[in-house]
């Protein structure tokens, strides 16, 4: 039994706060939850709005002059109370930013212990570097600087290159893992010769025989073409009755994800395709790489369109629609499916009823761009 005592019990509780304890008999409800919960909620931000701020950070700052990147970051309302320190937190585990690098900027070579991926959004001749290999990349491309790999990037072209970076910061911020080392160099020295991970696996499910052993990173870019022949092959079959024609980025020395601690897909919602909606524990956040449609989260439809992102936080019912009679909608995304899979968390689960479909409750207002 628990006292019915209410001011003795107040008393005590207040006593344990003062002297950094606490009382386990009322907090053990929100612990021991029958549902896994999280503090991020399913959210939206519109492309048109993220643009436009990083157009403003353009007048205003300058890449390798006293910034290090030019970066819009994503955060989650409901992770807000962390925010003051930066951690970002799209989802609990993952950190999605908008990059916009301008011509002949150059961003400075650093190394951090967070892994960290790209999506190319916009623009042409946009560049990296990381360890010592020099990479030209295109918009649809999937780019790759894990764990403690040097990187540094510019752009050789006449026009703004935007893209998609996501890490894992949230996640080895609460480890405190977070740790960077900064180069001596703005750009670090070339050791290999141009596209050399390219060249390597230029025949792409055969590998150079010295590759047998894992790697990290064998190869640093992923194509659009890549992708799209392999959703083209899927295509010629029936959809996934969830994710349409969905592909996974992996390390071609491993058949484990690409990234090391972070999942990447590409999928293509065809015309008219109607997902059914489940749920897993592991989060997800989409960027929205062609096409326009809805996701169901939770009873509330998400309107998007290209450029957006969304967020599917942890055990959230989720379905996707494409809502064009006549074109494909690709979508991008990333997970800590590799970290629910680590420690053995990951659960899927299919909605059954009314034949797999959410009813719509409410229908999500985004912050829009004046
Ligand atoms: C970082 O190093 C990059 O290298 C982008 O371009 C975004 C966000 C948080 C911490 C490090 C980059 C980042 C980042």
């Amino acid at each position: 039994m628990i006292s019915d005592n209410k001011k003795d019990l107040e008393k005590l509780h207040e006593q344990l706060e003062q002297e950094n304890m606490g009382p386990l008999w009322s907090s053990i409800h929100e612990l021991n939850t029958i549902e896994p919960k999280s503090k991020p909620v399913p959210y939206l931000w519109k492309s048109e709005l993220i643009k436009k701020r990083l157009k403003e950070a353009e007048e205003l700052l300058t890449v390798g002059d006293g910034a290090d990147r030019r970066a819009v970051f994503l955060i989650n309302p409901g992770m807000k109370d962390l925010e003051p320190v930066g951690w970002g937190g799209a989802t609990q585990t993952l950190y999605a930013a908008v990059q916009a690098v301008k011509p002949g900027e150059v961003a400075p070579a650093h190394r951090h212990t967070t892994t960290a991926l790209r999506f190319i959004i916009d623009g042409h001749g946009g560049q990296g570097r990381v360890n010592g290999e020099r990479i030209t990349f295109e918009p649809g491309d999937f780019l790759i600087t894990p764990t403690w790999t040097w990187h540094d990037h510019t752009n050789i072209d006449d026009q703004e290159v935007i893209w998609m970076d996501c890490l894992d910061v949230p996640f080895t911020k609460f480890l405190a893992t977070c740790f960077t080392e900064f180069h001596e160099k703005k750009q670090q020295d070339l050791l290999v010769e141009d596209d050399y991970s390219i060249k390597r696996y230029n025949g792409g499910m055969v590998r150079p025989v010295d590759d047998r052993e894992e790697k990290i990173a064998p190869l640093g870019r992923y194509t659009w073409g890549m992708a799209k022949d392999g959703m083209d092959g899927l295509a010629q079959m029936e959809p996934d009755p969830y994710d349409g024609y969905a592909v996974e980025y992996i390390n071609p020395t491993t058949g484990g994800d690409a990234n090391d601690r972070i999942g990447s897909r590409m999928q293509r919602l065809e015309p008219g395709f109607k997902g059914k909606a489940h749920r897993h524990v592991h989060s997800t956040i989409y960027h929205i790489f062609e096409g326009e449609g809805y996701t169901v989260i939770e009873g509330e439809r998400f309107d998007w369109s290209k450029g957006d992102f969304l967020v599917v936080p942890t055990w959230c019912w989720h379905e996707h629609v494409n809502t064009s009679d006549s074109e494909d909608a690709h979508l991008f995304s990333t997970n800590d499916l590799p970290i629910m899979e680590a420690f053995n968390f990951e659960v899927v689960e299919a909605y059954n009823d009314n034949n797999g479909h959410q009813k719509i409750e409410r229908i999500f207002e985004p912050i829009m761009s004046d």
